[in-house]
């Protein structure tokens, strides 16, 4: 295995459910965009045969892992654990993926070039060079006004936070306590780019293509985006409390 320049050892993440007609694609691409990489499936026991193919990929390459899972518990719970396995076998940074395409591995050196100089990087639909390609009105309309309230709410100035194409530093994570995330959907995502802002860590965006799904379904819901709602205005007011109380205790103003 080999180090990619300036981070080290890679472990792609890419949780599947329900994935049977996209993950040999999307493993192919990575494998050869970035051939000295590692990739991770983590399945949810999908009933139509993911985790078979997984399994068949990865007998066929030794860059090539699977992670099974009893079954459907969100994808936060999915790179949670992917991220543990990470970290046990040593690998210094970690990325996720969508297996439905969305995230072109070609645009992988991108984010790890970027990692060299960060602790964490945001694939970034919503910056300057970002875009979405096929998405849908009502999906770019809900992304849009989220990432909105989520930096109005949390006061964090990323522009991309509910994003899924990332590459983490595996110490950064190590620090993050994720014991103790229970969100799943977009929520997971605010929840660590949130800790990581206000964690002090180095957190940058690059610019990704984000092309919908051709093949397969997509499991979002409308509880998905409930629950991201809900908890983004718990923490933007719990941290506007936090620094409030600080002020009048003439602390200064809290980390935001
Ligand atoms: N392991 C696992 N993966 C999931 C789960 N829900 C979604 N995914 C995966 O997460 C990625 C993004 O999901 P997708 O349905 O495409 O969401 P969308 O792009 O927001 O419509 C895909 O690779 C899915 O297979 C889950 O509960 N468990
Ligand atoms: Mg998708």
């Amino acid at each position: 295995m080999s180090e990619y320049p300036g981070v080290g050892r890679v472990l792609v993440i890419i949780p599947t459910y329900n994935e049977a007609d996209n993950v040999r694609v999307i493993v192919e691409r990575v494998r050869r965009a970035t051939p000295g990489v590692d990739v991770l499936i983590a399945d949810d026991n999908s009933p139509d045969g993911t985790g078979t193919i997984a399994d068949e990929l990865a007998a066929a390459d030794p860059h090539v892992h699977v992670l099974h899972r009893a079954g459907k518990q969100g994808l936060g719970a999915a790179y949670i654990a992917g991220f543990g396995w990470g970290g046990e076998r040593g690998y210094d940074a970690v990325v996720e993926m969508d297996a439905d395409g969305s995230h072109a591995p070609e645009e992988l050196p991108r984010l790890l070039d970027a990692l060299a100089d960060a602790d964490v990087v945001l694939g970034s639909r919503y910056v300057t060079g970002g875009t979405t390609v096929n998405w849908p009105a009502h999906r770019q309309a809900i992304s849009r006004i989220g990432n909105m309230y989520v930096r109005l709410a949390l006061g964090m100035p990323l522009r991309d936070a509910t994003g899924g194409y990332r590459a983490y530093r595996t110490p950064v994570l190590g620090k993050m306590d994720l014991d103790t995330i229970a969100s799943h959907g977009y929520c997971f995502q605010v929840d660590l780019a949130w800790r990581a802002h206000s964690d002090g860590f180095r957190v940058v965006e690059v610019p990704i293509t984000f092309t919908e799904r051709e093949r397969g379904q997509s499991k979002m819901s409308s509880g998905i985006v409930r629950e991201a709602l809900w908890k983004v205005t718990v923490w933007g007011t719990s941290a506007r409390w936090t620094a409030l109380k600080r002020a009048v205790a003439g602390n200064g103003p809290a980390r935001t």
